[in-house]
């Protein structure tokens, strides 16, 4: 039912696009001018502050049915369903679908009444009392995607619509109202123990009926004659499903049939896959683990940070989760975490993530505040958990349950302790609503309490040694080499900000002139002052940028920068350290953020290093006990045998000492070389540094600080190859040149680069391959304004 409804606005109705929400109808009435750009967003705020009501008439079912009902798959949020002015029911949940009986009602005027989400919060807040939270919008008191309301990277944009699929469905006797199939392997086989909901009419009460299970050609059958029934099938010796980099991700479709005699009633067919799950949170003389083990394998996981792809998530079609996926496992990403402050996602999603092998660790929808467990909110969120739980039951890929994000860190760290006054606050969801009902529906996976969380009230829930933590002293108050003090079980979350692309920019932000504190940039920074910690983190590496361009630049390498600091080191721990998740894979509007996929889909230089940092095979200068040391870090499943060349090379080129390190690393695992004598100090700091290389890989440490290193001007030397509908430019470096960067969107619109950063020794070259150029003619001068490098912007700082 996506055709023929109308939304009622203040000029007349307009045409509604379902599923949709009133901001993209407006938008494309030409009411509102697009929120992503310069300022807007406060222009269009009254959206969200008022009641919308959308209608159409209800169409006509299939003959021959004895029932037919209305199916929402997602209202957003606080709804009246409406059938000839006769209200049929109210809703006040996004994360929920919700049905109505509609049999003999065609041609009925149907419409939905959106009542504003800050009359209800509001509402019940004023009802409940306020509780703490780390914004000043009251999303705690609503089933809403919390980042609706503004986050410190998206914009306040709070939406009203049938944001999911809205249809009729036509049934007799009965229908599979739930089907929850519990996949498992034992020894070599694999068993579908699959939970089916019946719904029946009349007629079908009491019926004994058939239920079917098929996968890959074998199928069982059972009866039913209630309104619950298990069908179990067993696949001898199936192929096992793997997170992408340890096997194949085969999928089998599974079919459920419901039939009455000869006669099919209902269907229901998904894709699943056999694997194994558990997570380790064993007690060793570190702490407490928490390392996914999938079929048996104890995994690293390199994780990114999901949030809502768009801040008006109904434009996220299945298209653009494929590409947005595609592109994470591109960068070596082969875990997702859905982050509580955003939405169950899509199942096209999880679809793309079972295919690609991406690990999905699920927050449930909680974020960064005090919820309250009274009536009503305690009964949507166990109507919305039981749902989701058995929704995404199916899907091979996704591993954790984790009950929430930072809310237990902020009962203990935030003050609420105190604020709360004995107030509840969501802590009965956490450790218990949550545990129970993933218990109970689905015990093949695993449950988390919330990230950070250490196992227990005997540890802060943020003490590193203890489960997942977030690591966001960085950033906020100090600079990145913290991140060498510590070893977390897992770095669940840490990030760095900087701007997005310069064509990003461009396109939303009208600044003339532009510079990193024009009012554009300012609103699209929405973090508490976002652009001092960008600023300072920058004083400490680097000297102050005298343009924009270099500002920009700068402030992308330093997040790359900061990232590899963090990833590197933590990787050198395994397998003490288990995972490292960036916060943040994506945006979802054009902002600077931690993100490192812009806003408009443009990879940032971080982009490009996750790459580096989540191959299998990493090597980078580690501290050991005060001494460096060479880290090889071999994450593949074939050992790794090699030699390593370390040199203590001087900024003009010349070799003060130069040693070969041989190496043998089993799989999965990491091994530290000492550095030889004479290799391991840098003598003069000024002008030396340390360079490891081997197959293709390399790590570079300054003695000192790129600000007080004495950078040559960078020498660089261009030869453009045109052909095939891209630009190979091959850069020849007279001089040491650290992190080239060639801006392919400053090239072309929908141009890019295939590699990010790179640090060339004199003599070498890099060849960077630009494509979506479109036939446009670039020549070599272009090509220069769009290259930066580390040696160009200190020069060009300097006095
Ligand atoms: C953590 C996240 C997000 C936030 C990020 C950056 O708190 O969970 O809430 O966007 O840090 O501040």
């Amino acid at each position: 039912m996506s055709e023929g409804w109308t939304l009622g606005t203040a000029s007349g109705p307009i045409p509604a696009q379902v599923p949709g929400c009133v901001h993209v109808d407006l938008l494309a009435a030409g009411l509102i001018e697009d929120p992503y750009l310069d300022a807007n967003e406060l222009g269009v705020a009254w959206v969200g502050r008022e009641d919308w009501r959308y209608t159409t008439v209800l169409p006509a079912p299939p003959d021959g049915f004895e029932r037919t009902d209305l199916v929402f798959d997602g209202l957003d949020t606080v709804a009246a369903v409406e059938l000839d002015g006769a209200v049929l029911g109210r809703t006040r949940n996004m994360h929920r679908s919700y049905r109505f009986d509609v049999t003999g009602r065609a041609g009925a005027a149907l419409s939905v009444l959106f009542t504003s989400a800050y009359t209800e919060a509001e509402g019940l807040r004023e009802t409940l009392g306020a509780r703490p939270n780390a914004y000043p919008e009251p999303f705690n008191f609503i089933r809403k995607m919390a980042c609706s309301f503004g986050w410190d990277w998206g914009p306040t944009l709070v939406t009203a619509g049938l944001w999911r699929e809205v249809r009729l469905e036509s049934w007799s006797t009965a229908r599979l109202a739930a089907v929850r199939p519990l996949v498992t392997v034992e020894g070599t086989t694999g068993r579908v123990e699959a939970h089916l909901d019946l719904e029946r009419t009349e007629s079908g009460a009491g019926r004994e009926l058939l239920v079917t299970v098929e996968v890959g050609g074998r199928s069982s059958t059972t009866t039913a004659t209630g309104a619950a029934a298990v069908a179990v099938l067993e696949v001898p010796g199936p192929a096992l499903w793997w997170p992408r980099g340890y096997g194949e991700q085969p999928l089998h479709t599974c079919t459920v049939t419901l039939s009455d005699g000869g006669t099919v009633l209902d269907r229901w067919e998904r894709r699943i896959g056999f694997r194994t799950v558990e997570l380790d949170q064993a007690k060793d003389a570190h702490g407490t683990a928490f390392t996914l083990k999938v079929n048996g394998t104890p995994v690293f996981a390199r994780g990114v940070n999901w949030i809502p792809d768009d801040a008006l998530p109904v434009r996220v079609t299945p298209e653009r989760y494929r590409h947005r996926l595609t592109q994470a496992a591109d960068a070596g990403v082969d875990l997702v975490r859905v982050w509580g402050g955003g939405i169950y996602e899509d199942r096209a999603f999880y679809d793309v993530c079972d295919e690609l092998g991406l690990l999905v660790w699920q927050d449930f929808p909680f974020a960064c505040a005090a919820y309250p467990e009274e009536r009503p909110l305690r009964g949507e969120i166990e109507a919305e958990a039981r749902e989701n739980v058995v929704r995404l039951a199916p899907h091979p890929s996704l591993v954790l349950w984790n009950g929430n994000n930072e809310n237990l860190w902020g009962f203990r760290d935030w003050d609420w302790e105190e604020d709360l006054a004995g107030d509840s606050w969501g802590e009965g969801y956490y450790l218990g609503l949550l545990p129970r009902i993933v218990a109970e529906l689905d015990p093949t996976r695993p449950y988390s309490p919330g990230s950070p969380w250490s196992g227990s009230w005997d540890h802060h829930p943020n003490d590193p040694a203890h489960g997942p933590s977030h690591s966001w002293d960085v950033w906020n108050r100090r600079d990145y080499d913290a991140y060498l003090e510590d070893v977390p079980r897992f770095a669940a979350e840490f990030g760095w900000q900087a701007p997005p692309a310069f064509a990003t920019v461009r396109a939303s932000i009208s600044d003339e002139p532009l510079t990193a504190s024009s009012p554009g940039m300012l609103h699209h920074q929405k973090a508490a002052d976002g652009n001092g910690k960008l600023d300072r983190g920058l004083a400490h590496h680097f000297t102050e940028p005298a343009a924009f361009d270099d500002w920009h630049y700068l402030t992308q390498v330093n997040q790359a920068r900061a990232i590899a600091t963090g990833v590197a080191h933590w990787r050198s721990h395994w397998p003490v350290c288990a995972g490292t998740v960036v916060w943040q894979l994506n945006d979802c509007w054009p902002v600077t953020s931690w993100a490192a996929i812009d806003g408009n889909a443009r990879p940032k230089p971080l982009y490009f290093e996750l790459r580096r940092l989540y191959a299998d095979r990493l090597l980078t200068f580690q501290t050991r006990d005060g001494a460096r040391v060479l880290a090889v870090d071999n994450q593949s499943p074939e050992p790794w045998e090699g030699t390593a060349l370390v040199r203590r090379l001087l900024a003009d080129g010349a070799e003060a000492g130069a040693g070969e390190l041989p190496f043998a690393v089993p799989p999965r695992s990491v091994a530290l070389l000492p550095l030889p004598a004479g290799l391991a100090t840098i003598k003069d700091p000024v002008r030396e540094f340390l360079v490891a290389d081997a197959e293709g890989l390399r790590d570079v440490v300054l003695g000192c600080e790129d600000k007080d290193f004495a950078y040559p001007p960078a020498d660089l030397a261009f030869a453009l190859k045109p052909g095939d509908g891209a630009l190979e430019i091959v850069i020849t470096a007279g001089s040491f040149v650290r992190d080239l960067l060639v801006q392919a969107d400053r090239l072309g619109e929908r141009a890019e680069a295939d590699r990010g950063l790179a640090t060339l020794l004199p003599g070498e070259s890099v060849t960077v391959t630009v494509t979506g150029l479109g036939g446009a003619d670039v020549d070599e001068a272009a090509v220069r304004s769009a290259v930066f490098s580390v040696n160009a912007a200190e020069g060009a700082s300097r006095p």
